[in-house]
């Protein structure tokens, strides 16, 4: 079926979706490493791209290629690239397009491991880059050199909730001839499209809201060119940082509900970001959906909607913050976000704890930050259960 004139919620369901000899309502498993070849002249034309024909689970795979196609066309993308996780495509991406000699801009507040891997490891082969705050376009440009080939972008960043506007970051890096990468994983397809504001790649940590039931890990990555597909891919094929069937199986699962969650769950955290912001005991909330977050404007413009992670600092700093985290019983206390469960954790020594600790000043990740991922609870829990956290803080 062609699919491409489909409305979103209707792409979640039948995007990719390929129909197989048996009439199969659902992409089966395709639980194999290799595929047989008709014949020698077969086996050498997949070898050679002459046939599309499949070779090897960490090339290609049909569960996993369904899936790459349904989140490709998501995103208003040429091609996806399906990984082992969030990480794995981060990596696989840097390793494309990164060398060097070659200087990358990313968003300070990024996720901790995306930045620690340039500095701990890609540096060690002459990687350069510089961290700002993205969310001002003026720092993006003051930082821009002449090796400066990437601008990586996480917006809403994790944990800051800062945005970084993505036409005004993309019209500066055009100017420069610079590749916009954009982490779309606070957001996924639904709330927002930044290949539609003109970036060449986007990629997700589909251990959060894509696949939204916490049971795997995984990443995806969408080019808008073929070009770029090619190189990510063969970035990704040959550092074997691919995604297995079975978990692939998973997400195309997972992603058939993902407006109906996001739904949920945003509807939630709009009431609990109203809740936490008259709270006594809340020092300050960060949540795009609240007129009191400084980019409330531009949220209404690039993302559909507020989505559900809420940062926020109880009075008493890092100590109150604890006491609510040892308190909170429906919240599971533990990192991931994006699934159907409410979650709660402590960035500063948790995800972003091998950031250093001047860094993450820099980057506005202070200790008292309390990262708050709301799930698709009944919203009467959620808040009983932090009303009753606060009373013992
Ligand atoms: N990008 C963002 C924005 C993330 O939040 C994460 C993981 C990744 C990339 C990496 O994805 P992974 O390899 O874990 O699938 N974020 C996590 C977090 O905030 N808590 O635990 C993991």
């Amino acid at each position: 079926m062609d699919t491409k004139n489909l409305g979103f919620n209707s792409k979640l369901i039948h995007a990719g979706a390929f129909e197989d000899a048996l009439g199969s309502a659902t992409v089966p498993i395709y639980q194999t490493s290799t595929f047989r070849f008709k014949n020698a002249q077969e086996g050498a034309d997949c070898f050679a791209g002459k046939s599309d024909g499949f070779i090897y689970t960490r090339i290609a795979n049909p569960t996993i290629k369904a899936l790459e196609d349904s989140i490709a066309e998501l995103e208003n993308g040429f091609g996806g690239i399906a990984t082992s996780s969030g990480m794995g495509a981060v990596t696989s991406i840097y390793m494309a397009l990164l060398g060097q000699g070659i200087h990358m801009i990313s968003t300070a507040s990024v996720y901790g491991p995306s930045r620690g891997v340039i500095e701990q490891d890609f540096s060690r082969f002459g990687v350069e880059a510089s961290f700002v705050d993205t969310s001002d376009i003026e720092q993006i440009k003051a930082a821009i050199k002449p090796n400066t080939k990437v601008l990586y972008i996480e917006t809403p960043s994790n944990p800051t909730m800062e945005l970084t506007d993505l036409e005004a970051a993309v019209k500066l890096a055009k100017e420069h001839n610079l590749i916009v990468v954009v982490d779309n994983t606070f957001c996924s397809p639904y709330l927002q499209k930044p290949l539609d504001f003109g970036a060449d790649v986007v990629f997700h940590s589909v251990t959060k809201f894509i696949n939204g039931h916490a049971d795997i890990v995984g990443g995806i990555i969408v080019t808008k060119t073929q070009e770029l597909y090619k190189k990510i891919r063969h970035a990704m094929v040959y550092m074997g940082c691919n995604m297995d069937p079975h978990q692939a199986y998973l997400v195309i699962r997972g992603v058939k509900t993902l407006s109906i969650r996001m739904d949920r769950a945003q509807e939630n955290a709009i009431k609990v970001a109203n809740y936490l912001e008259k709270h006594p005991k809340v020092a300050w909330i960060k949540y795009p959906g609240l007129k009191s977050h400084p980019q409330y404007e531009l949220a209404q413009k690039q993302m559909k909607g507020p989505g559900s992670m809420i940062s926020f600092g109880v009075k008493g700093g890092l100590d109150a913050g604890r006491k609510l985290m040892d308190n909170v019983h429906l919240a599971l206390l533990a990192v991931s976000l994006g699934g159907v469960e409410t979650l709660i954790q402590h960035p500063a020594s948790m995800t972003h704890g091998a950031v250093s600790k001047e860094d993450k000043i820099k980057a506005g990740i202070t200790d008292d930050l309390v990262r708050y991922s709301v799930g698709i609870e009944d919203v009467e829990d959620i808040i009983a259960d932090l009303e009753q956290a606060l009373a013992k803080v």
